[in-house]
Protein backbone atom coordinates (compact mmCIF):
# COMPACT_ATOMS: atom_id res chain seq x y z
CA UNK A 1 0.00 0.00 0.00
CA UNK A 2 1.43 3.19 -1.05
CA UNK A 3 2.34 5.97 1.49
CA UNK A 4 2.71 3.65 4.36
CA UNK A 5 4.98 3.52 7.31
CA UNK A 6 8.10 1.82 7.02
CA UNK A 7 7.94 -1.27 8.96
CA UNK A 8 11.20 -0.95 11.31
CA UNK A 9 9.34 2.39 12.52
CA UNK A 10 6.68 2.60 15.01
CA UNK A 11 3.48 4.45 15.07
CA UNK A 12 4.89 5.70 18.33
CA UNK A 13 8.18 7.32 17.27
CA UNK A 14 6.40 8.68 13.95
CA UNK A 15 3.40 10.32 15.05
CA UNK A 16 3.76 10.56 19.11
CA UNK A 17 0.72 13.29 19.21
CA UNK A 18 -1.52 10.81 17.56
CA UNK A 19 -0.25 7.79 19.46
CA UNK A 20 -1.10 9.70 22.65
CA UNK A 21 -4.68 10.37 21.39
CA UNK A 22 -5.16 6.55 20.12
CA UNK A 23 -4.29 5.34 23.38
CA UNK A 24 -6.39 7.57 25.54
CA UNK A 25 -9.79 6.37 23.19
CA UNK A 26 -8.97 2.86 23.45
CA UNK A 27 -8.65 3.24 27.27
CA UNK A 28 -11.95 4.97 27.25
CA UNK A 29 -13.23 2.19 25.24
CA UNK A 30 -11.23 -0.19 27.87
CA UNK A 31 -13.16 1.19 30.54
CA UNK A 32 -16.46 0.50 29.13
CA UNK A 33 -15.27 -2.88 28.38
CA UNK A 34 -14.70 -3.62 32.08
CA UNK A 35 -17.40 -1.92 33.54
CA UNK A 36 -19.99 -3.13 30.79
CA UNK A 37 -18.59 -6.76 30.90
CA UNK A 38 -19.19 -6.49 34.95
CA UNK A 39 -23.08 -5.77 33.98
CA UNK A 40 -23.30 -8.82 31.33
CA UNK A 41 -21.93 -10.93 34.27
CA UNK A 42 -24.92 -10.33 36.57
CA UNK A 43 -27.25 -10.66 34.18
CA UNK A 44 -26.45 -13.61 33.28
CA UNK A 45 -26.40 -15.12 36.56
CA UNK A 46 -29.69 -12.97 37.51
CA UNK A 47 -32.13 -14.14 34.88
CA UNK A 48 -31.17 -17.84 35.33
CA UNK A 49 -31.43 -17.64 38.82
CA UNK A 50 -28.07 -18.60 39.64
CA UNK A 51 -26.52 -16.16 41.50
CA UNK A 52 -28.99 -12.93 42.61
CA UNK A 53 -27.50 -9.42 44.16
CA UNK A 54 -29.71 -7.13 43.32
CA UNK A 55 -33.54 -6.43 42.81
CA UNK A 56 -35.08 -7.69 40.28
CA UNK A 57 -35.91 -3.81 39.52
CA UNK A 58 -32.55 -2.73 39.22
CA UNK A 59 -31.58 -5.43 36.54
CA UNK A 60 -33.40 -2.86 34.03
CA UNK A 61 -30.54 -0.52 35.46
CA UNK A 62 -27.62 -2.49 34.62
CA UNK A 63 -29.23 -4.03 31.45
CA UNK A 64 -29.13 -0.55 30.23
CA UNK A 65 -25.55 -0.10 31.28
CA UNK A 66 -24.22 -3.10 29.86
CA UNK A 67 -26.42 -2.02 26.42
CA UNK A 68 -24.76 1.62 26.44
CA UNK A 69 -21.21 1.04 27.61
CA UNK A 70 -20.69 -1.83 25.40
CA UNK A 71 -22.80 -1.59 22.60
CA UNK A 72 -22.45 2.79 22.21
CA UNK A 73 -19.42 2.99 24.45
CA UNK A 74 -16.92 0.44 24.19
CA UNK A 75 -17.35 0.24 19.96
CA UNK A 76 -16.96 3.56 19.67
CA UNK A 77 -14.35 4.60 21.40
CA UNK A 78 -12.30 2.33 19.89
CA UNK A 79 -13.21 2.91 16.44
CA UNK A 80 -12.09 6.09 16.87
CA UNK A 81 -8.82 5.05 17.97
CA UNK A 82 -8.82 2.85 15.29
CA UNK A 83 -9.66 5.45 12.67
CA UNK A 84 -7.15 8.26 13.78
CA UNK A 85 -4.53 5.06 13.91
CA UNK A 86 -5.34 4.07 9.85
CA UNK A 87 -5.98 7.64 8.93
CA UNK A 88 -2.80 8.97 9.93
CA UNK A 89 -0.66 5.25 9.09
CA UNK A 90 -2.20 5.16 5.61
CA UNK A 91 -1.82 9.08 4.59
CA UNK A 92 1.40 9.28 6.19
CA UNK A 93 0.61 12.67 7.68
CA UNK A 94 0.01 13.73 11.01
CA UNK A 95 -3.81 15.23 11.97
CA UNK A 96 -4.28 18.91 10.87
CA UNK A 97 -4.67 20.34 14.59
CA UNK A 98 -4.23 17.95 17.31
CA UNK A 99 -6.17 20.20 19.71
CA UNK A 100 -9.13 20.01 17.55
CA UNK A 101 -8.51 16.18 17.59
CA UNK A 102 -8.51 16.75 21.26
CA UNK A 103 -11.55 18.85 21.39
CA UNK A 104 -13.98 15.73 19.65
CA UNK A 105 -12.22 13.37 22.23
CA UNK A 106 -13.32 15.45 25.16
CA UNK A 107 -16.55 16.04 23.43
CA UNK A 108 -17.08 11.96 23.31
CA UNK A 109 -15.87 11.50 27.20
CA UNK A 110 -18.38 14.54 28.52
CA UNK A 111 -21.16 12.55 26.61
CA UNK A 112 -20.25 9.44 27.73
CA UNK A 113 -20.00 10.96 31.02
CA UNK A 114 -23.60 12.61 31.36
CA UNK A 115 -25.37 9.55 29.85
CA UNK A 116 -23.58 7.51 32.69
CA UNK A 117 -24.39 9.31 35.49
CA UNK A 118 -27.93 9.29 34.18
CA UNK A 119 -28.18 5.88 34.35
CA UNK A 120 -25.92 5.19 37.22
CA UNK A 121 -28.48 7.56 38.87
CA UNK A 122 -31.05 4.15 38.44
CA UNK A 123 -29.43 2.62 41.55
CA UNK A 124 -30.34 5.55 43.63
CA UNK A 125 -33.57 6.24 45.15
CA UNK A 126 -33.33 9.16 46.65
CA UNK A 127 -32.70 11.08 43.59
CA UNK A 128 -34.87 12.07 40.90
CA UNK A 129 -32.16 10.97 38.00
CA UNK A 130 -32.22 7.66 36.04
CA UNK A 131 -32.60 6.27 32.56
CA UNK A 132 -34.16 2.54 32.38
CA UNK A 133 -34.51 3.07 29.04
CA UNK A 134 -31.81 0.44 27.97
CA UNK A 135 -29.34 1.18 24.43
CA UNK A 136 -32.62 1.42 22.46
CA UNK A 137 -34.66 3.96 24.70
CA UNK A 138 -38.04 3.39 23.04
CA UNK A 139 -40.98 5.74 24.18
CA UNK A 140 -42.75 5.76 26.23
CA UNK A 141 -39.79 4.82 28.38
CA UNK A 142 -38.75 8.04 29.53
CA UNK A 143 -34.83 8.74 30.57
CA UNK A 144 -33.97 11.98 33.03
CA UNK A 145 -32.24 14.78 30.34
CA UNK A 146 -29.20 14.24 30.99
CA UNK A 147 -29.59 11.00 29.22
CA UNK A 148 -30.73 12.70 25.95
CA UNK A 149 -28.15 15.32 26.10
CA UNK A 150 -25.51 12.53 26.94
CA UNK A 151 -25.80 11.00 23.91
CA UNK A 152 -26.41 13.99 21.38
CA UNK A 153 -22.75 15.76 23.06
CA UNK A 154 -20.98 12.37 21.91
CA UNK A 155 -22.63 11.94 18.46
CA UNK A 156 -22.00 15.21 17.76
CA UNK A 157 -18.24 14.34 19.06
CA UNK A 158 -18.31 11.32 16.42
CA UNK A 159 -19.00 13.90 13.92
CA UNK A 160 -16.23 16.23 14.96
CA UNK A 161 -13.84 12.94 14.60
CA UNK A 162 -15.04 12.68 11.12
CA UNK A 163 -14.36 16.07 10.11
CA UNK A 164 -10.95 15.70 11.40
CA UNK A 165 -10.62 12.41 8.87
CA UNK A 166 -11.89 14.15 6.37
CA UNK A 167 -9.49 17.20 6.06
CA UNK A 168 -6.61 14.87 6.59
CA UNK A 169 -8.09 13.64 3.51
CA UNK A 170 -9.09 16.83 1.85
CA UNK A 171 -5.16 18.44 2.75
CA UNK A 172 -3.38 15.08 1.30
CA UNK A 173 -5.59 15.05 -2.17
CA UNK A 174 -4.51 18.70 -2.68
CA UNK A 175 -0.88 17.42 -2.48
CA UNK A 176 -1.52 14.28 -4.56
CA UNK A 177 -4.05 14.60 -6.81
CA UNK A 178 -3.88 11.82 -8.91
CA UNK A 179 -3.89 8.98 -6.03
CA UNK A 180 -6.00 6.45 -5.32
CA UNK A 181 -7.30 6.99 -1.82
CA UNK A 182 -4.98 4.48 0.47
CA UNK A 183 -7.45 1.70 1.22
CA UNK A 184 -7.52 2.36 5.14
CA UNK A 185 -8.09 5.95 4.42
CA UNK A 186 -11.42 5.32 2.30
CA UNK A 187 -12.29 2.72 4.42
CA UNK A 188 -12.89 4.97 7.51
CA UNK A 189 -14.39 7.70 4.58
CA UNK A 190 -16.99 5.70 3.56
CA UNK A 191 -18.10 4.34 7.03
CA UNK A 192 -18.11 8.02 7.94
CA UNK A 193 -20.16 8.77 5.08
CA UNK A 194 -22.57 6.16 6.13
CA UNK A 195 -22.52 7.47 9.74
CA UNK A 196 -23.61 10.75 8.97
CA UNK A 197 -26.27 10.29 7.13
CA UNK A 198 -27.62 7.67 9.73
CA UNK A 199 -27.32 9.82 11.99
CA UNK A 200 -29.67 12.46 11.21
CA UNK A 201 -32.48 9.83 12.19
CA UNK A 202 -31.45 9.63 15.49
CA UNK A 203 -30.50 13.33 15.95
CA UNK A 204 -33.77 14.63 15.42
CA UNK A 205 -35.62 11.55 17.29
CA UNK A 206 -33.31 12.84 20.60
CA UNK A 207 -33.41 16.62 19.60
CA UNK A 208 -36.43 17.20 18.51
CA UNK A 209 -38.81 14.90 20.62
CA UNK A 210 -37.24 12.41 23.22
CA UNK A 211 -34.82 16.03 24.69
CA UNK A 212 -37.70 18.13 25.01
CA UNK A 213 -40.11 15.51 26.07
CA UNK A 214 -38.20 15.01 29.22
CA UNK A 215 -37.73 18.45 29.60
CA UNK A 216 -41.19 18.77 29.65
CA UNK A 217 -41.53 20.94 26.97
CA UNK A 218 -43.88 19.28 25.05
CA UNK A 219 -46.48 16.85 26.19
CA UNK A 220 -46.18 13.31 24.15
CA UNK A 221 -44.08 12.48 21.44
CA UNK A 222 -45.36 9.58 18.98
CA UNK A 223 -43.72 6.70 19.51
CA UNK A 224 -44.23 5.22 16.49
CA UNK A 225 -42.21 7.86 14.93
CA UNK A 226 -39.43 8.23 17.29
CA UNK A 227 -38.95 4.62 17.08
CA UNK A 228 -39.10 4.62 13.13
CA UNK A 229 -36.18 7.39 13.84
CA UNK A 230 -34.46 5.55 16.13
CA UNK A 231 -34.38 2.38 13.89
CA UNK A 232 -33.50 4.53 10.76
CA UNK A 233 -29.87 4.44 12.62
CA UNK A 234 -30.09 1.39 14.91
CA UNK A 235 -29.60 -0.44 11.64
CA UNK A 236 -26.60 1.20 10.00
CA UNK A 237 -25.02 1.08 14.12
CA UNK A 238 -24.51 -2.17 13.98
CA UNK A 239 -22.45 -1.47 10.49
CA UNK A 240 -20.72 1.01 12.35
CA UNK A 241 -19.54 -1.58 14.93
CA UNK A 242 -18.78 -3.80 12.23
CA UNK A 243 -16.69 -1.83 9.64
CA UNK A 244 -13.57 -1.20 11.69
CA UNK A 245 -13.30 -4.77 12.27
CA UNK A 246 -13.63 -4.84 8.94
CA UNK A 247 -10.91 -2.46 8.18
CA UNK A 248 -8.67 -4.83 10.75
CA UNK A 249 -9.99 -8.05 8.52
CA UNK A 250 -8.48 -6.51 5.55
CA UNK A 251 -5.94 -4.76 6.03
CA UNK A 252 -4.24 -6.61 9.18
CA UNK A 253 -5.23 -9.85 9.01
CA UNK A 254 -3.56 -10.81 5.36
CA UNK A 255 -0.22 -9.92 6.89
CA UNK A 256 -0.42 -11.49 10.40
CA UNK A 257 -1.54 -14.69 8.10
CA UNK A 258 1.54 -14.76 5.93
CA UNK A 259 -0.03 -13.26 2.99
CA UNK A 260 -1.62 -10.39 1.20
CA UNK A 261 -5.25 -9.14 0.39
CA UNK A 262 -6.52 -11.04 -2.21
CA UNK A 263 -8.13 -7.85 -3.58
CA UNK A 264 -8.12 -4.06 -3.15
CA UNK A 265 -10.91 -3.52 -5.49
CA UNK A 266 -12.93 -5.82 -4.24
CA UNK A 267 -12.86 -4.09 -0.74
CA UNK A 268 -13.80 -0.71 -1.94
CA UNK A 269 -16.94 -2.47 -3.65
CA UNK A 270 -17.50 -3.71 -0.47
CA UNK A 271 -17.53 -0.11 1.64
CA UNK A 272 -19.43 1.41 -1.16
CA UNK A 273 -22.08 -0.96 -0.81
CA UNK A 274 -22.59 -0.82 3.15
CA UNK A 275 -22.87 3.09 2.16
CA UNK A 276 -25.26 2.37 0.04
CA UNK A 277 -26.94 0.04 2.09
CA UNK A 278 -27.15 0.13 5.48
CA UNK A 279 -29.62 2.31 5.83
CA UNK A 280 -32.31 1.79 3.81
CA UNK A 281 -33.35 -1.59 5.92
CA UNK A 282 -33.74 -0.18 9.19
CA UNK A 283 -37.92 -1.29 9.46
CA UNK A 284 -36.77 -4.85 9.36
CA UNK A 285 -36.35 -4.29 13.20
CA UNK A 286 -39.98 -3.25 12.82
CA UNK A 287 -41.70 -6.02 10.99
CA UNK A 288 -43.78 -6.73 14.32
CA UNK A 289 -44.57 -2.94 14.62
CA UNK A 290 -48.23 -2.37 13.56
CA UNK A 291 -48.86 1.37 11.81
CA UNK A 292 -46.32 0.56 9.13
CA UNK A 293 -48.13 -0.96 6.16
CA UNK A 294 -46.53 -4.41 5.08
CA UNK A 295 -45.10 -3.15 1.54
CA UNK A 296 -42.99 -0.69 3.48
CA UNK A 297 -41.65 -3.70 5.10
CA UNK A 298 -40.96 -6.00 2.25
CA UNK A 299 -38.75 -3.21 0.57
CA UNK A 300 -36.75 -3.23 3.86
CA UNK A 301 -36.56 -7.06 3.37
CA UNK A 302 -35.69 -7.11 0.11
CA UNK A 303 -32.83 -4.24 1.00
CA UNK A 304 -31.57 -6.53 3.67
CA UNK A 305 -30.85 -9.38 1.86
CA UNK A 306 -28.99 -7.67 -1.05
CA UNK A 307 -27.05 -6.41 1.90
CA UNK A 308 -26.14 -10.00 2.89
CA UNK A 309 -23.82 -9.34 -0.35
CA UNK A 310 -21.14 -6.65 1.19
CA UNK A 311 -20.29 -9.69 3.62
CA UNK A 312 -20.31 -12.76 1.60
CA UNK A 313 -17.98 -10.70 -0.93
CA UNK A 314 -15.66 -10.70 2.83
CA UNK A 315 -15.73 -14.12 3.47
CA UNK A 316 -14.73 -15.00 0.42
CA UNK A 317 -11.95 -12.40 -0.02
CA UNK A 318 -11.11 -12.57 3.63
CA UNK A 319 -10.44 -16.15 3.40
CA UNK A 320 -8.78 -16.24 -0.01
CA UNK A 321 -6.39 -14.25 1.63
CA UNK A 322 -5.74 -15.76 4.72
CA UNK A 323 -5.30 -19.21 2.32
CA UNK A 324 -2.70 -17.31 0.48
CA UNK A 325 -0.84 -16.13 3.53
CA UNK A 326 -1.23 -20.38 4.74
CA UNK A 327 0.79 -21.10 1.19
CA UNK A 328 3.17 -18.19 2.01
CA UNK A 329 3.81 -20.33 4.68
CA UNK A 330 4.38 -23.91 3.48
CA UNK A 331 0.55 -24.94 3.45
CA UNK A 332 -0.77 -27.47 0.59
CA UNK A 333 -4.01 -29.02 -0.12
CA UNK A 334 -7.56 -28.56 -0.19
CA UNK A 335 -7.88 -27.35 3.48
CA UNK A 336 -5.15 -29.20 5.14
CA UNK A 337 -3.40 -25.06 4.23
CA UNK A 338 -5.45 -24.27 7.19
CA UNK A 339 -3.03 -26.12 9.49
CA UNK A 340 0.02 -23.63 8.12
CA UNK A 341 -1.63 -20.43 9.45
CA UNK A 342 -0.19 -18.68 12.79
CA UNK A 343 -2.80 -20.28 14.96
CA UNK A 344 -0.15 -19.26 18.10
CA UNK A 345 -0.74 -16.12 17.24
CA UNK A 346 -3.43 -14.48 19.62
CA UNK A 347 -4.16 -11.42 16.97
CA UNK A 348 -4.48 -14.12 14.32
CA UNK A 349 -6.57 -16.56 15.97
CA UNK A 350 -8.48 -14.07 17.67
CA UNK A 351 -9.61 -12.29 14.35
CA UNK A 352 -10.04 -15.89 12.95
CA UNK A 353 -12.03 -17.24 15.66
CA UNK A 354 -14.18 -13.73 15.35
CA UNK A 355 -14.77 -14.07 11.68
CA UNK A 356 -15.97 -18.35 12.28
CA UNK A 357 -18.52 -16.77 14.89
CA UNK A 358 -19.46 -14.54 12.33
CA UNK A 359 -20.42 -16.62 9.74
CA UNK A 360 -23.52 -18.52 12.14
CA UNK A 361 -24.36 -14.64 13.62
CA UNK A 362 -24.64 -13.70 9.59
CA UNK A 363 -27.13 -17.06 9.42
CA UNK A 364 -29.04 -16.40 12.38
CA UNK A 365 -29.08 -12.90 11.29
CA UNK A 366 -30.39 -13.95 7.35
CA UNK A 367 -33.28 -15.75 9.82
CA UNK A 368 -34.16 -12.53 11.63
CA UNK A 369 -34.69 -10.50 7.95
CA UNK A 370 -36.78 -13.05 6.92
CA UNK A 371 -40.34 -10.65 7.30
CA UNK A 372 -42.23 -13.84 8.36
CA UNK A 373 -40.08 -16.11 10.08
CA UNK A 374 -38.92 -13.32 12.24
CA UNK A 375 -42.53 -13.29 14.52
CA UNK A 376 -41.04 -16.36 15.79
CA UNK A 377 -38.21 -15.16 16.99
CA UNK A 378 -38.98 -11.39 17.62
CA UNK A 379 -38.35 -10.16 21.19
CA UNK A 380 -37.15 -13.55 22.15
CA UNK A 381 -33.85 -14.91 23.50
CA UNK A 382 -32.56 -15.47 20.07
CA UNK A 383 -31.79 -12.05 19.36
CA UNK A 384 -29.88 -11.16 22.03
CA UNK A 385 -28.08 -14.72 20.65
CA UNK A 386 -27.81 -13.08 17.52
CA UNK A 387 -26.04 -10.09 18.45
CA UNK A 388 -23.51 -11.46 20.35
CA UNK A 389 -22.12 -13.66 17.74
CA UNK A 390 -22.05 -10.02 15.66
CA UNK A 391 -21.39 -7.05 18.08
CA UNK A 392 -20.28 -9.66 20.95
CA UNK A 393 -17.75 -11.48 19.06
CA UNK A 394 -17.03 -10.65 15.04
CA UNK A 395 -16.64 -7.21 16.51
CA UNK A 396 -15.40 -7.28 20.37
CA UNK A 397 -13.08 -10.46 19.52
CA UNK A 398 -11.47 -8.86 16.73
CA UNK A 399 -11.06 -5.08 18.74
CA UNK A 400 -9.11 -7.68 21.56
CA UNK A 401 -7.10 -9.55 18.86
CA UNK A 402 -6.79 -6.35 17.04
CA UNK A 403 -5.44 -4.73 20.53
CA UNK A 404 -2.26 -7.83 21.00
CA UNK A 405 -1.39 -6.79 17.65
CA UNK A 406 -1.65 -2.72 17.63
CA UNK A 407 -0.52 -2.14 21.09
CA UNK A 408 2.94 -2.53 20.84
CA UNK A 409 2.99 0.23 18.17
CA UNK A 410 1.45 2.79 20.61
CA UNK A 411 3.49 1.90 23.83
CA UNK A 412 6.40 0.17 22.86
CA UNK A 413 5.69 -2.48 25.45
CA UNK A 414 4.62 -5.93 24.45
CA UNK A 415 2.03 -7.81 25.22
CA UNK A 416 2.76 -8.98 28.68
CA UNK A 417 1.81 -13.22 28.03
CA UNK A 418 1.17 -14.14 24.30
CA UNK A 419 0.04 -17.35 26.02
CA UNK A 420 -2.74 -16.04 28.05
CA UNK A 421 -3.49 -13.38 24.83
CA UNK A 422 -4.11 -16.83 22.59
CA UNK A 423 -5.80 -19.01 25.94
CA UNK A 424 -8.23 -15.46 26.44
CA UNK A 425 -9.54 -15.52 22.82
CA UNK A 426 -10.12 -18.98 22.66
CA UNK A 427 -11.94 -18.92 25.82
CA UNK A 428 -14.14 -16.32 24.65
CA UNK A 429 -15.02 -18.45 21.87
CA UNK A 430 -15.65 -21.18 24.00
CA UNK A 431 -17.63 -18.92 25.77
CA UNK A 432 -19.46 -17.29 23.49
CA UNK A 433 -20.37 -20.49 21.99
CA UNK A 434 -22.03 -22.11 24.93
CA UNK A 435 -23.83 -18.49 25.56
CA UNK A 436 -24.87 -17.83 22.03
CA UNK A 437 -26.06 -21.15 20.87
CA UNK A 438 -28.36 -21.68 24.45
CA UNK A 439 -29.81 -18.33 23.73
CA UNK A 440 -30.96 -19.11 20.21
CA UNK A 441 -32.10 -22.00 21.32
CA UNK A 442 -34.22 -20.70 24.29
CA UNK A 443 -35.51 -17.88 21.73
CA UNK A 444 -37.23 -20.66 19.76
CA UNK A 445 -39.16 -22.54 22.62
CA UNK A 446 -40.15 -18.75 23.73
CA UNK A 447 -37.61 -17.11 26.02
CA UNK A 448 -38.39 -13.47 26.59
CA UNK A 449 -35.42 -10.92 26.14
CA UNK A 450 -35.23 -8.09 28.28
CA UNK A 451 -36.26 -9.23 31.21
CA UNK A 452 -35.44 -10.14 34.72
CA UNK A 453 -37.68 -13.25 35.28
CA UNK A 454 -37.77 -15.24 31.88
CA UNK A 455 -39.61 -17.62 33.93
CA UNK A 456 -42.88 -15.97 34.43
CA UNK A 457 -43.60 -17.75 37.38
CA UNK A 458 -46.16 -20.93 37.04
CA UNK A 459 -45.54 -20.60 32.95
CA UNK A 460 -44.29 -23.78 31.33
CA UNK A 461 -42.19 -23.35 28.17
CA UNK A 462 -42.51 -25.94 25.58
CA UNK A 463 -38.62 -27.16 26.24
CA UNK A 464 -39.07 -29.77 23.49
CA UNK A 465 -35.82 -31.67 23.39
CA UNK A 466 -33.79 -28.95 25.74
CA UNK A 467 -34.91 -28.20 29.07
CA UNK A 468 -34.76 -24.55 30.04
CA UNK A 469 -32.42 -25.54 33.05
CA UNK A 470 -29.93 -26.88 30.95
CA UNK A 471 -29.79 -23.81 28.48
CA UNK A 472 -29.60 -21.60 31.48
CA UNK A 473 -27.11 -23.68 32.54
CA UNK A 474 -25.25 -22.90 29.47
CA UNK A 475 -25.91 -19.36 29.50
CA UNK A 476 -24.75 -18.72 33.33
CA UNK A 477 -21.38 -20.92 32.16
CA UNK A 478 -20.90 -19.05 28.75
CA UNK A 479 -21.13 -15.37 30.96
CA UNK A 480 -18.83 -16.77 33.36
CA UNK A 481 -16.26 -17.64 30.67
CA UNK A 482 -16.79 -14.64 29.21
CA UNK A 483 -16.45 -12.40 31.97
CA UNK A 484 -12.93 -14.38 32.97
CA UNK A 485 -11.94 -14.00 29.43
CA UNK A 486 -12.43 -9.97 30.02
CA UNK A 487 -10.29 -9.87 33.18
CA UNK A 488 -7.83 -11.55 31.52
CA UNK A 489 -7.57 -9.60 28.43
CA UNK A 490 -7.83 -6.36 30.56
CA UNK A 491 -5.25 -7.59 32.48
CA UNK A 492 -2.72 -8.75 29.95
CA UNK A 493 -2.95 -5.63 28.98
CA UNK A 494 -2.43 -3.28 32.27
CA UNK A 495 0.38 -5.70 33.04
CA UNK A 496 2.41 -5.06 29.58
CA UNK A 497 2.34 -1.37 30.24
CA UNK A 498 4.68 -2.01 33.16
CA UNK A 499 7.36 -4.25 31.16
CA UNK A 500 10.39 -2.81 29.84
CA UNK A 501 10.25 -1.25 26.14
CA UNK A 502 10.58 -3.54 23.16
CA UNK A 503 14.42 -3.67 21.89
CA UNK A 504 15.63 -4.11 18.12
CA UNK A 505 13.19 -3.79 15.00
CA UNK A 506 9.51 -4.83 14.88
CA UNK A 507 7.74 -5.50 11.61
CA UNK A 508 4.65 -4.18 11.56
CA UNK A 509 3.99 -3.14 8.07
CA UNK A 510 1.56 -4.32 6.03
CA UNK A 511 1.80 -5.96 2.67
CA UNK A 512 0.11 -4.96 -0.53
CA UNK A 513 -2.40 -6.30 -2.17
CA UNK A 514 -2.44 -9.10 -4.78
CA UNK A 515 -4.77 -7.34 -6.82
CA UNK A 516 -4.43 -2.97 -6.39
CA UNK A 517 -6.61 -0.24 -6.37
CA UNK A 518 -5.05 0.50 -9.90
CA UNK A 519 -7.08 -2.66 -10.95
CA UNK A 520 -10.83 -1.20 -9.76
CA UNK A 521 -12.26 2.17 -12.09
CA UNK A 522 -11.74 5.38 -10.54
CA UNK A 523 -14.99 5.97 -10.19
CA UNK A 524 -14.83 3.85 -6.76
CA UNK A 525 -13.33 6.67 -5.31
CA UNK A 526 -16.11 9.16 -6.28
CA UNK A 527 -17.47 9.94 -2.74
CA UNK A 528 -19.86 12.35 -4.34
CA UNK A 529 -21.61 9.74 -6.38
CA UNK A 530 -22.05 7.25 -4.11
CA UNK A 531 -23.40 9.30 -1.37
CA UNK A 532 -25.86 11.10 -3.87
CA UNK A 533 -26.89 7.50 -4.16
CA UNK A 534 -27.05 6.49 -1.11
CA UNK A 535 -29.55 9.44 0.07
CA UNK A 536 -31.76 8.47 -2.74
CA UNK A 537 -32.24 5.54 -1.51
CA UNK A 538 -32.84 6.12 1.96
CA UNK A 539 -35.42 8.81 0.50
CA UNK A 540 -37.24 6.01 -1.13
CA UNK A 541 -37.28 3.43 1.66
CA UNK A 542 -37.99 6.16 4.44
CA UNK A 543 -40.22 9.17 3.13
CA UNK A 544 -43.67 7.40 2.58
CA UNK A 545 -43.69 5.45 5.58
CA UNK A 546 -42.29 8.62 7.65
CA UNK A 547 -45.27 10.72 5.92
CA UNK A 548 -47.86 7.53 7.13
CA UNK A 549 -46.84 7.58 10.85
CA UNK A 550 -46.99 11.63 11.13
CA UNK A 551 -50.16 10.99 9.23
CA UNK A 552 -51.60 8.49 11.61
CA UNK A 553 -50.86 9.36 14.49
CA UNK A 554 -49.48 13.51 14.82
CA UNK A 555 -46.00 14.70 14.49
CA UNK A 556 -46.15 15.04 18.50
CA UNK A 557 -48.10 12.33 19.84
CA UNK A 558 -51.29 10.10 19.32
CA UNK A 559 -53.93 11.56 17.18
CA UNK A 560 -56.69 9.10 16.38
CA UNK A 561 -54.25 6.57 14.70
CA UNK A 562 -55.33 2.62 15.36
CA UNK A 563 -52.27 1.51 17.75
CA UNK A 564 -52.63 -0.23 20.74
CA UNK A 565 -52.56 0.70 23.89
CA UNK A 566 -48.76 -0.62 24.57
CA UNK A 567 -47.40 1.33 22.03
CA UNK A 568 -48.87 4.80 22.84
CA UNK A 569 -47.94 4.15 26.09
CA UNK A 570 -51.38 3.97 27.76
CA UNK A 571 -51.17 1.88 30.58
CA UNK A 572 -54.84 0.39 30.10
FE1 LIG B 1 -28.40 -8.05 13.18
C1 LIG B 1 -31.11 -7.56 15.27
C2 LIG B 1 -30.51 -8.85 10.61
C3 LIG B 1 -25.71 -8.36 11.03
C4 LIG B 1 -26.38 -6.54 15.50
N1 LIG B 1 -28.69 -7.25 15.03
C5 LIG B 1 -29.86 -7.15 15.73
C6 LIG B 1 -29.64 -6.53 17.01
C7 LIG B 1 -28.29 -6.21 17.06
C8 LIG B 1 -27.71 -6.67 15.81
C9 LIG B 1 -27.57 -5.49 18.18
O1 LIG B 1 -33.49 -8.52 9.96
C10 LIG B 1 -30.68 -6.31 18.09
C11 LIG B 1 -31.19 -4.93 18.17
C12 LIG B 1 -32.20 -4.82 19.28
O2 LIG B 1 -31.78 -4.59 20.43
O3 LIG B 1 -33.40 -5.03 19.05
N2 LIG B 1 -28.16 -8.57 11.20
C13 LIG B 1 -29.15 -8.89 10.35
C14 LIG B 1 -28.58 -9.27 9.06
C15 LIG B 1 -27.22 -9.14 9.20
C16 LIG B 1 -26.97 -8.68 10.54
C17 LIG B 1 -29.33 -9.69 7.84
N3 LIG B 1 -26.44 -7.57 13.24
C18 LIG B 1 -25.51 -7.76 12.26
C19 LIG B 1 -24.23 -7.23 12.67
C20 LIG B 1 -24.43 -6.71 13.93
C21 LIG B 1 -25.81 -6.94 14.28
C22 LIG B 1 -23.00 -7.25 11.82
C23 LIG B 1 -23.49 -6.04 14.85
C24 LIG B 1 -22.23 -5.83 14.62
N4 LIG B 1 -30.42 -8.21 12.98
C25 LIG B 1 -31.07 -8.48 11.83
C26 LIG B 1 -32.53 -8.35 12.06
C27 LIG B 1 -32.70 -7.99 13.39
C28 LIG B 1 -31.36 -7.90 13.94
C29 LIG B 1 -33.62 -8.55 11.11
C30 LIG B 1 -34.02 -7.72 14.12
C31 LIG B 1 -34.46 -8.91 14.88
C32 LIG B 1 -35.68 -8.62 15.70
O4 LIG B 1 -36.75 -9.15 15.37
O5 LIG B 1 -35.62 -7.86 16.68
C33 LIG B 1 -26.20 -9.35 8.08
O6 LIG B 1 -25.43 -8.20 7.91
C34 LIG B 1 -25.31 -10.53 8.32
C35 LIG B 1 -24.42 -10.81 7.13
C36 LIG B 1 -23.31 -11.74 7.49
C37 LIG B 1 -22.92 -12.81 6.80
C38 LIG B 1 -21.77 -13.66 7.29
C39 LIG B 1 -20.56 -13.63 6.37
C40 LIG B 1 -19.42 -14.33 7.01
C41 LIG B 1 -18.19 -13.78 7.22
C42 LIG B 1 -17.15 -14.61 7.97
C43 LIG B 1 -15.90 -14.88 7.20
C44 LIG B 1 -14.98 -15.79 7.95
C45 LIG B 1 -13.73 -15.47 8.35
C46 LIG B 1 -12.95 -16.42 9.20
C47 LIG B 1 -13.07 -14.20 8.02
C48 LIG B 1 -23.61 -13.21 5.54
C49 LIG B 1 -17.82 -12.44 6.73
C50 LIG B 1 -12.61 -17.69 8.54
C51 LIG B 1 -11.85 -18.51 9.49
C52 LIG B 1 -11.25 -19.66 9.15
C53 LIG B 1 -10.53 -20.43 10.19
C54 LIG B 1 -11.30 -20.19 7.77
CU1 LIG C 1 -30.64 -4.54 11.55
Amino acid sequence: MSNELEGEELFLDRFPKEARIVRASLWSAFIALGIGGLGGLIQALHRTNYLRILESADYYTVLTLHGVLLAISFTIFFLVGLFTWAVTRSLDRPVEDIRFTWAWYLTMVAGTALAGIAILGGFVDSIPISADVLFTFYAPLQAHPLFYAGLAVFIIGTWMAGLDWFRSWWNWRAENPDERIPLQTFMVLMTMLMWYISTIGVAISVLAFLLPWSLGLIEQVNPLLTRTLFWYFGHPVVYFWLMPAYLLWYTVMPSISGGRLFSDPLARVVFVLFLLLSTPVGIHHQYLDPGIAEGFKFIAMTNTMFLLLPSLLTAFTVVASMEHGARQRGGEGYLSWLGALPWRDPAFTGMALAGLMFAAGGFSGMVNAGMNINYLIHNSLWVPGHFHLTVGTAVALTFMAGTYWILPQLTRRRVYSRTIALFQVILWFVGMTLMSNAMHRAGLIGMPRRTAEPQYEGFAFDAGFSTVAELDFQVAIGGTLLFISLVLFLGNVIVSLFEGPMEGPVDFSLDDPLSGPEDSPKVLDNLWLWTAIAIVLVVLAYSLPIAAIVSDGGLFGPGTGTYPAWLLGVIP
